[in-house]
């Protein structure tokens, strides 16, 4: 049993505890970055694949945006479709932004990297975790690894361990607010090998149910279909995704998706949940592990991004001018964010989906909903100045 020190411990190395765990270097901070999975697990989980403007500033300013810059696919809008019709949302044009597609494991491959080249702690493959004091001035955390338990004495704990993670089921009792909402649909995802044959993202409403169109490279391209929650794949050929794939999104301008090899296949389950507050004592959550959106809106990476700008932010404030003023309203600063997310995201949800409980005014409402979008400027003003990210207060 071995004892370490530093002065934030992070369980989790997602985007969200990796950027943390460099902005907090930047800052002179030291962190010990605790993680269940191995190294190449992350790196090569595929999630998430569009980053915001907001955030692609912010990790341009952090010194990790090289190879983004060089690979990442900048985007200057997104098309939504009703029944095969078309309309381009002008993001540039609209809000003078635009969005990024980048993988989220290559900004996990950069972060450590970058982590590793300047020093950085980083432990995977750790057992299991338990968070200690947090209640009290002295917290620590109690990490199996390798046959040994650890003890990482700290001054803060960040829980960045996903949603599925240990540091939200810490909290006492009765300490959390949590709304939940779950959606009676999926995703079922696939990954191919085809080179993008459409330079933009389509978000398309079809009567047999949502579709989208994304990419993550000029040779990798991946796509969504809206499906049950308990969706078998065993039922879901390769040439039944692609016909299906094909029958949501042909348009009317003669557009289908490219085939090409199916490299990945899988089904993603829908909810918004939000636990309130991120803090309890000298612990703090950040990214998943406090919130999930529905991928519809794009936003889950970018607001695990955002809150450990704020995090860093207030713990910098803390230690250089000993000033507990962020590090009190940070739960407040990030929940004021995470709330407008919500909103887009569950907007995004109801405006492209297929409700099966629909009454036949739904439906009517619904589709006039997405024709208003496709055709007013304020409208789509709204949605693109969403999409392309808030701006951090
Ligand atoms: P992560 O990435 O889940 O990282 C948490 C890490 O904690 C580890 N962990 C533990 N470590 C130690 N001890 C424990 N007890 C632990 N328990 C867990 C885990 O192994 C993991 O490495 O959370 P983080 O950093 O908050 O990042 C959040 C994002 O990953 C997530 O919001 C996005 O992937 C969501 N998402 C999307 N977000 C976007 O911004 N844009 C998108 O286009 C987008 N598309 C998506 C998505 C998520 C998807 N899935 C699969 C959920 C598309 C999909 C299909
Ligand atoms: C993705 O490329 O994985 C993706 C893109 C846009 C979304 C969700 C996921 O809204």
């Amino acid at each position: 049993m071995a004892s370490f020190k530093t002065q934030v411990g992070i369980v989790g190395a997602g985007p969200a505890g990796l950027m943390l765990s460099h902005l907090l270097h930047q800052h002179g901070i030291s962190s010990i970055v605790l993680e269940a999975k191995s190294r190449t697990y992350c790196e090569e989980r595929v999630r998430a694949g569009v980053l915001e403007h907001t955030s692609v500033e912010m990790l341009r300013i952090a010194g990790v945006a090289q190879r983004l810059e060089q690979e990442g696919l900048r985007h200057e809008g997104i098309e939504l479709g009703l029944h095969g019709r078309l309309h381009r949302i002008p993001f540039v044009e609209l809000t003078g932004k635009a969005v990024t597609i980048y993988g989220q494991q290559e900004v996990v491959k950069d972060l450590i990297n970058r982590r590793l080249s300047d020093g950085g702690d980083l432990r995977f493959e750790c057992g299991e975790v338990s968070l200690h004091d947090f209640d009290g001035t002295q917290p620590s955390i109690r990490v199996e690894r390798r046959g040994t338990v650890d003890t990482i004495r700290c001054d803060f704990i960040a829980g960045c361990d996903g949603f599925h993670g240990v540091s939200r089921s810490s909290f006492p009792d009765g300490a959390l607010t949590i709304y939940d909402h779950t959606y009676t649909f999926a995703w079922l995802g696939i990954l191919a090998e085809a080179a993008p044959s459409r330079e933009e993202l389509v978000y398309m409403h079809h009567a047999r149910g949502f579709a989208l169109y994304s990419m993550r490279s000029p040779r990798v391209t991946r796509l969504y279909l809206q499906c049950k929650p308990n969706e078998d794949l065993a039922e879901w050929s390769n040439s039944r995704v692609w016909d299906e794939l094909h029958t949501r999104l042909e348009c009317s301008d003669g557009w289908y998706p490219t085939e090409g090899r199916i490299l990945q296949k899988s089904v993603t389950g829908m909810r918004s949940f939000v636990a309130e507050p991120l803090q309890c004592g000298r612990l703090f959550l950040a990214g998943d592990a406090a919130h999930i959106v529905p991928p519809t809106g794009a936003k889950g990476m970018n607001l695990a991004l955002a809150d450990v700008h704020y995090l860093a932010e207030a713990l910098r404030t803390l230690y250089s001018e000993n000033s507990h003023k962020k590090l009190d309203s940070y739960s407040a600063t990030c929940l004021r964010r995470i709330w407008k997310a919500q909103r887009f995201s569950s907007w995004m949800t109801s405006l492209l989906h297929r409700f099966e409980d629909a009454t036949p005014f739904d439906r009517k409402r619904q589709e006039a909903e997405l024709e208003y979008v496709m055709s007013s400027r304020a409208a789509a003003t709204s949605l693109a100045e969403n999409y392309v990210g808030l701006p951090l207060d």
